[in-house]
């Protein structure tokens, strides 16, 4: 089906989580829905906030700009807005914008009547973000412990929180985070490098199909996960990625306060060596 005939097939109302046809719309190629607008209020007031804590900060620079959560000692209470409290609407309008945003992908999905693959994907990552800002500092009993929005103070913060539990690779939590970010770009260089080079035979060939790339792999390493399949590995092996980031920060104070190096003692204190009976 052409793209324009099949718009306009598919292109009807229904199908929304709330106001019925109220926003049931499209501007241009964009579904608007009750949180398209949802979504624009949250941004547009998050980001004018953003610059408001610039302003004061006395920066426009946007490597300078740095708007910090409250100081520990506030809690979990509001601070004045120029103490952290821009910071904690900025949050929320954050988190307001992230949710509107999944919550329209579920409106467009049950439009065309798909599956919500797509929008349970982005859960995963609002779901680290919000570990790091909501759920963690709750944990510790203080927004203080949210990381700064600023391009440089939030790499400071992640190297000082790191650093606070002495090495934050032994974190075992971390290390399943790490390889699951290192095995999702095997498997995207895999799958984009098989597509490409079936795609692109040599002149005046046709292009390969699927059985070509099966076959491929079959002669490569004796298995091919299929084309539907190595789909189902992305996808997987993506989400453990950003779920595994938020284990591991979420269990760095919460569950675990000393350095992540002494968490491997377990396996030096195992009954199982040879003078163990003298450690
Ligand atoms: C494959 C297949 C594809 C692919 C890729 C494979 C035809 C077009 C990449 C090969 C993938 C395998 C064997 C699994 C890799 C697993 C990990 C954990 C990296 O068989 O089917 O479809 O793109």
């Amino acid at each position: 089906m052409a793209l324009l005939s099949f718009e306009r097939k598919y292109r009807v109302k229904g199908g929304t989580l709330i106001g019925g046809d109220l926003f049931d719309f499209w501007v241009g190629p964009f579904f608007v829905g009750f949180f398209g607008v949802a979504t624009l209020f949250f941004a547009a007031l998050g980001t004018v906030l953003i610059f408001y804590g610039a302003a004061i900060q006395g920066t426009f620079n946007p490597w300078l700009i740095n708007i910090q959560p409250p100081d520990l000692s506030y809690g979990l209470g509001m601070a004045p807005l120029k103490e952290g409290g821009l910071w904690q609407i900025i949050t929320i309008c954050a988190i307001g914008a992230f949710v509107s945003w999944a919550l329209r992908e579920v409106e467009i999905c049950r439009k065309l009547g798909m599956g919500y693959h797509v929008p349970f994907a982005f859960s995963v990552a609002i779901f680290a973000y919000v570990t790091l800002v909501v759920i963690r500092p709750v944990l510790m009993g203080a927004w203080g412990h949210g990381f700064p929005y600023g391009i440089f103070s939030h790499l400071d913060w992640v190297s000082n929180v790191g650093y606070s539990y002495l090495h934050f690779h032994y974190n075992p939590a971390h290390m399943l985070a790490v390889t699951f970010f290192f095995t999702t770009t095997l498997a995207l260089a895999l799958h984009g490098g098989l597509i490409l080079s079936a795609a692109n035979p040599e002149k005046g060939q046709e292009v390969k199909t699927p059985d070509h790339e099966d076959t491929f792999f079959r002669d490569f390493i004796g298995y091919s996960v299929g084309t539907l399949g190595i789909h189902r590995v992305g996808l997987l092996l993506a989400l453990n990625a950003g779920f595994w980031s938020a284990i591991c920060i979420v269990i760095s104070g919460p569950v675990w306060t000393k350095g992540w190096p002494e968490w491997w003692n377990w396996w030096l204190e195992l009954p199982i060596w040879p003078n163990a009976g003298v450690m």
